[in-house]
């Protein structure tokens, strides 16, 4: 019987409007691009009520059907334009998304997507509906396998600029003074899932991807310059060791177990990464108050040939800035996207996150060693103060992602990716890595070409002779994909050696031995160093981490060996851990360090003053008078600080004020700073007193008493006036009060 429309059609989906999209979360101020630039009329942001999304620009067909054909000419290795925008140039190409009628995904036309194709209207479904198969087949296999590790993050587009002569350094076209690339950077967890929270204890992956016009260069590092292991060989122990544990799935991105300690325990090179594994720098406060290393040691190459050994450093202009381990525990609950959301409100916002790129400059000596530190050894750090760092240039993230999945999921980073000027050094852990994350996008990206996902392609034209394999994009031309050929009259010839990667000529001789050099066996001296380079407060926090983590685990054994390992770090570290998990401690020979290093410490009087991006709250009741919340929103804007006005209800209250959250929906936690503007009832007094507790600036205005609360008015970052409290937020913490 032929398919027939039925009389009493069950609802169907709306049809499609011809007007741009909308959001109610759109910033009336912001470019349609949404680049980030700063609104007059941002609205308020705050975690429960998302911050404003920047308009989607209404599509033009003819303009993308455009920018599509050369994205496609380009994969196809034909087109010779560089673009400066990647992947921007790539979104929703018609043959992934255009027209206003809904499809199918082979470009038929639907007309009902409500309802499948049955036998009648009580059924049964036919087999014959072939947008109800294509829909239900596509959908089974939406997700891909999520990273082995680094699963959980969050991404930005940015764009980097060279700002010094950097020529005798690197070669490097993108590192030339005035120079600006484009960026893609993927910040993440380690250990956790895909969907596991922002703020546990972990190591930050800081991942950047550079489309320079030689090709890409990748700079994958981490927010802590060191790492657990010397040798890659090691790297599916520690993981297997750190990831939830194997019978139950249990603790989920969390170190705090047995398996972890267990294997860290018996591997004494961990004892250093431990240390800032423990720290502070583990719960960061966001994102943009994080500082990046390449970790390992890297080789350039300057203009005129010379080589240097170098270490990456990014620093951020914001500071370094951590939450307290409470905030940390309780974010997990109350906003487990506490990273991800804040770095995508910067930037919709316009405070736009930044830092320095910089390197510590080394001798390129045969022995690879600089003052006795060997540069191969990943767990080792060169102390700034042996080695200040030389600024390149500046990041500034200044675009969200358009789509999460084509984007931040689908990144694929490879240390392996450098360009001429940027090469390597004998690491054991760098080598096993120059091998994985190629390896690892064949299952996670489904084969080789993983590199022409829009997000991957370099700007550079590619020519490269691959050819076929799964998910083959470009269709090729000609019959001789391979090098020599007089076929296709030669071409792609081989560059000349000023524009071709040219690895750096060392000379290489030993015997094939399985062997760690002498010079890694020191596993405790930058242990104590870094220990004995903090605040006290710092000390105070890694002897609380290392006792919440270890009295976690349920082994003595396990216990008992990690504070001998403590003890030859610093013996009264030790002792404070064994009293807290009612064990003692050994004896142990500590080794004084040669140089102690301020620089690693996380102390707010060293870190930078911007205030841009922070949140605060405004306490109010109902007689709170309008004119005090303006006051504070007047002298906030400016600074690019956001303010949230939290009340005992939602709607306006008798002094005109309107409240963006409930006292009941949100919690100190989520702010950078707190202002008293009424009279404290128990919700006020609870919130304004634990903000006080985690060392938070304190403001407080016409009704409020904080004296009542155990607040004191002449400590620090307790404040009276906008002025003096946003001078005072700079500073973070005020720990000494
Ligand atoms: Fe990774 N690492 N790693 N790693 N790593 C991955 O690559 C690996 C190491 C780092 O946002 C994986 O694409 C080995 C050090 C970051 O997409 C994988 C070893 C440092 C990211 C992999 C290391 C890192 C990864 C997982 C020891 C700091 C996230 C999926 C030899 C310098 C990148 C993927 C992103 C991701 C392997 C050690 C940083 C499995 C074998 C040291 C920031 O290939």
């Amino acid at each position: 019987m032929p398919a027939k429309k039925r009389a009493t059609k069950k609802p169907a989906t709306s049809a499609p409007k011809k007007t741009a999209p909308t959001d109610r979360r759109v910033d009336p101020g912001q470019t349609a691009s949404g680049d980030g630039a700063r609104s007059p009329n941002r609205p308020v942001a705050t975690s429960a009520i998302d911050r404003p999304r920047p308009a989607q620009a209404p599509r033009a067909p003819a303009k993308a059907a455009a920018v599509a054909t050369a994205e496609l000419a380009r994969a196809a290795g034909a087109d010779e334009q560089p673009t400066t925008e990647p992947v921007r140039s790539a979104t929703a190409p018609p043959w992934a998304q255009s027209g206003d009628r809904l499809t199918t995904a082979h470009g038929v036309r639907v007309d009902d997507a409500d309802n499948s194709l049955t036998v009648g209207e009580r059924g049964p479904t036919l087999l014959e509906d072939f947008h109800l198969r294509e829909r239900i087949m596509h959908f089974d296999h939406e997700r891909i396998p999520e990273r082995v590790v680094h699963a959980r993050g969050a991404g930005a587009h940015g764009v980097f600029r060279a700002t010094a002569d950097n020529s005798d350094l690197c070669r490097a076209g993108f590192l030339q003074r005035g120079r600006e690339t484009r960026t893609f950077v993927r910040f993440s967890t380690v250990a956790g899932s895909r969907g596991s929270m922002d703020t546990a204890r972990d190591v930050r992956g800081f991942a950047t991807k550079f489309y320079t016009d030689e090709g890409n260069f990748d700079l994958v590092g981490n927010n802590i310059p060191i790492f657990f292991i010397q040798d890659g060989i090691k790297f599916p122990d520690l993981v297997h060791a750190v990831k939830p544990e194997p019978d139950r799935e249990i603790p989920q991105a969390q170190s705090a177990h047995d398996t972890f300690w267990d294997f860290v325990g018996l591997q004494p090179e961990s004892t250093h990464m431990l240390m800032w594994a423990m720290s502070d720098r583990a719960i960061p406060r966001s994102y943009a108050t994080m500082e990046g290393f390449g970790v390992h040691t890297f080789r350039l190459t300057g203009a005129d040939g010379t080589t240097h050994l170098v270490k990456w450093h990014w620093k951020p202009v914001a500071g370094v800035h951590g939450l307290v381990w409470e905030e940390s525990q309780k974010l997990g609950g109350i906003d487990p996207d506490f990273h991800r959301r804040d770095l995508h409100a910067r930037i919709a916002s316009g405070n736009l996150p930044q830092w320095e790129l910089g390197v510590q400059v080394m001798p390129d000596t045969p022995d690879q060693t600089f003052e006795g530190i060997d540069l191969l050894d990943a767990t080792k750090v060169v102390p700034e103060e042996l080695c200040p760092v030389r600024t390149l240039g500046t990041m500034t993230l200044d675009r969200n992602p358009t789509n999460f999945f084509a984007e931040t999921e689908q990144v694929a980073f490879h240390p392996g990716h450098v360009v001429p000027g940027i090469g390597f050094v004998d690491d054991p852990l760098l080598h096993a890595r120059l091998f994985s994350y190629l390896d690892t996008q064949l299952t996670r990206l489904g084969g080789p070409n993983f590199g022409q996902i829009p997000i991957n392609r370099p700007i550079a034209p590619v020519n490269d002779n691959n050819r076929d394999g799964f998910m083959q994009q470009a269709v090729h031309e000609g019959i001789a994909p391979y090098t020599p050929n007089s076929l296709g009259a030669g071409c792609p010839f081989a560059a000349p050696d000023d524009s071709a990667y040219v690895h750096p000529p060392r000379e290489v001789v030993g015997e094939k031995v399985k062997l760690r050099p002498a010079s890694f066996d020191d596993h405790y001296s930058q242990a104590t160093m870094f220990y004995r380079s903090l605040t006290d407060i710092e000390r105070d926090h890694i002897v609380g981490a290392f006792s919440f983590e270890l009295a976690k685990c349920t082994s003595p054994g396990v216990q008992q060996r990690m504070v001998s390992n403590l003890a030859n770090v610093d013996a009264d570290l030790a002792s404070r851990v064994a009293a807290h998990l009612g064990i003692t401690a050994p004896e142990a020979t500590v080794r004084a360090p040669d140089v102690l290093s301020p620089a690693l410490s996380m102390d707010p009087d060293r870190q930078g003053g911007a205030v841009d991006g922070r949140m605060v709250a405004v306490l109010v009741g109902d007689a709170t008078p309008k004119r005090t919340v303006t006051a504070w929103r007047n002298a906030a804007d400016p600074l690019g600080v956001e303010i949230v006005v939290v009340g005992p209800h939602l709607g306006t209250l008798e002094g005109k004020v309107e409240v963006d959250r409930t006292v009941h929906i949100t919690d100190p936690v989520e702010y950078d700073g707190v202002v008293l503007a009424a009279e404290a009832d128990e919700a006020l007094a609870l919130f304004v007193q634990e903000a006080y507790r985690h060392h938070k600036t304190i403001g407080f205005v016409d009704a409020a008493d904080p004296a009542a609360l155990g607040i004191d008015t002449e400590g620090a970052g307790v404040a009276d006036s906008p002025d003096a409290f946003f001078s005072a937020l700079a500073r973070h913490r005020h720990w000494d009060r």
